[in-house]
């Protein structure tokens, strides 16, 4: 491992075994495993903690995941405080369809939101596990990824100066906005990119639950979701325009077209509340492979991005974070680098796993809603198999919770 200081007045630049950028929850799971086993990193985040603690972000957590953060010691509150979720509901042409997956697999979901998961990450490994971070940085520079020691750069928020770090790996875990992936080699990587042509108005009512599951509807009039938060809090989708402007979705007509798309016989009446978040994602997904180059392994969204319609980007972003955090303790304590040499290779195969479960998912939530008649006969073929078919239920478990239930 490197020393991790250099010097006082010697004027050379501070040195890390690994220097994390993002402290989001890959950014985060990486620096806690490195600090379980001793290894000095640095993770380095442009906001302020009190942002990234508050940063209202989703929550549903498959069990695989909260299983492998409770093998690291990171899941006590989470385990604590977080919901379970056993079943879903599909609603459709007014009837209720409810898919008890527990049931059939034994597994289930676990809801937490994601800034509680983070607001623990931040505490374990910063006053805990005595991690170094810095909150604030700006204007992150990453140099020389392709050679044998990288440097990361960023302008000090206290005093405006260009500070150097030196690193023998860099984890780029900077989310799908960060400066990480840019520094991959054009040549060496292919960015694979779905664009699903639907927008998701995204909602949080200060409201409690109007359902005791997940419930999914498929309208003519477009997708929406009804996803339990907290007591409190609920979090709705209504399919709408890509680039749509939230402001053309007030109030009003929010919950009409919400009692519309999710109303079906015998369903209990939504509880309205203050719409505290309004925003308009564009559906698309996108795949860099390789996740790595040189000593740049990239984990989370800064390595592929799976739009929320099946709800799997945390638990990739932490399927990463194990494989990544485990490689670099292998290769630093013990000079393995088996699990650096394969870490891309073992990520993508649940990546890609996982986009096409969203792609199959969207035909399905937004094909009845397409206005082509062939698209739309399709998925209400697709819906009426999964209904029909034990083998098909069996499948759409086993996807859905991110596990093999069989074989
Ligand atoms: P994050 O969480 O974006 O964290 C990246 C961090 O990096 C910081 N950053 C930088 N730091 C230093 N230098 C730079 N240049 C930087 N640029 C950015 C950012 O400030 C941030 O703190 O990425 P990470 O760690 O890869 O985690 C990914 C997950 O956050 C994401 O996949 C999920 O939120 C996706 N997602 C869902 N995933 C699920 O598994 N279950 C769900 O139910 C679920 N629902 C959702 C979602 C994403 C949504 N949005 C926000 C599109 C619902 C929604 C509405």
């Amino acid at each position: 491992m490197s020393a991790p200081f250099a010097r006082a007045g010697s004027g050379a630049p501070r040195g890390f075994s690994v220097v994390v950028v993002g402290a989001g929850p890959a950014g985060l799971t990486v620096g806690n495993i490195l600090r379980a086993a001793g290894v000095d990193c640095l993770v380095l985040e442009t906001e302020t903690r009190e942002l990234v603690e508050r940063r209202p972000r989703p929550g549903v957590v498959e069990e695989w995941a909260v299983r492998g953060l409770e093998r690291q010691g990171l899941a006590r509150t989470l385990l604590e405080r977080a919901q379970t979720h056993t079943e879903c509901e599909f609603r459709f042409a007014g009837e209720r369809y409810r898919f008890a997956y527990t049931a059939l697999t034994g597994h289930h979901h676990f809801i937490c939101p994601q800034q509680s998961l983070v607001t623990d990450l931040v505490r374990e490994y910063a006053d805990v596990r005595g991690g170094e971070i810095r909150f604030g940085v700006r204007d992150v520079r990453l140099h020389g990824a392709g050679s044998g020691r990288p440097s990361v750069s960023y302008v000090c928020p206290g005093t405006g100066e260009r500070r150097v770090v030196t690193a023998d790996f860099v984890a780029g875990c900077d989310g799908a906005r960060g400066v990480t992936r840019a520094s991959l080699s054009p040549e060496r990587v292919r960015l694979a990119r779905h664009d699903y042509g639907v927008g998701w108005l995204a909602l949080l009512a200060e409201a409690p639950p109007s359902s005791d599951c997940v419930v999914f509807g498929m309208h003519p009039r477009g997708f929406a979701g009804d996803m339990a938060r907290s007591p409190e809090v609920t979090r709705y989708y209504l399919q709408c325009r890509p680039g749509d402007d939230p402001a053309n979705w007030p109030h009003e007509r929010v919950w009409a077209e919400l009692r519309e798309r999710l109303g079906a016989a015998g369903a209990p009446p939504l509880k309205e509340g203050r719409l505290i978040e309004k925003r308009v994602l564009d559906m698309h997904g996108y795949v860099v492979e390789p996740m790595s180059f040189g000593r740049l392994f990239l984990a989370g969204d800064a390595a592929h991005l799976t739009a929320p319609i099946a709800a799997k980007g945390l638990n990739l972003a932490l399927h990463d974070a194990f494989l990544l955090g485990d490689g670099l303790v292998a290769s630093l304590t013990r000079g393995d680098g088996s699990g650096l040499t394969g870490y891309s290779d073992a990520c993508l195969a649940r990546v890609w796993d996982y986009q096409e479960f969203s792609q199959w998912l969207a035909e399905m939530y937004h094909g009845t809603a397409s206005g082509d008649p062939y698209r739309a006969g399709a998925a209400l073929a697709r819906l009426r198999r999964l209904l029909d078919s034990p083998v098909a239920v069996a499948e759409f478990a086993e996807r859905y919770l991110g596990v093999r239930t069989t074989g």
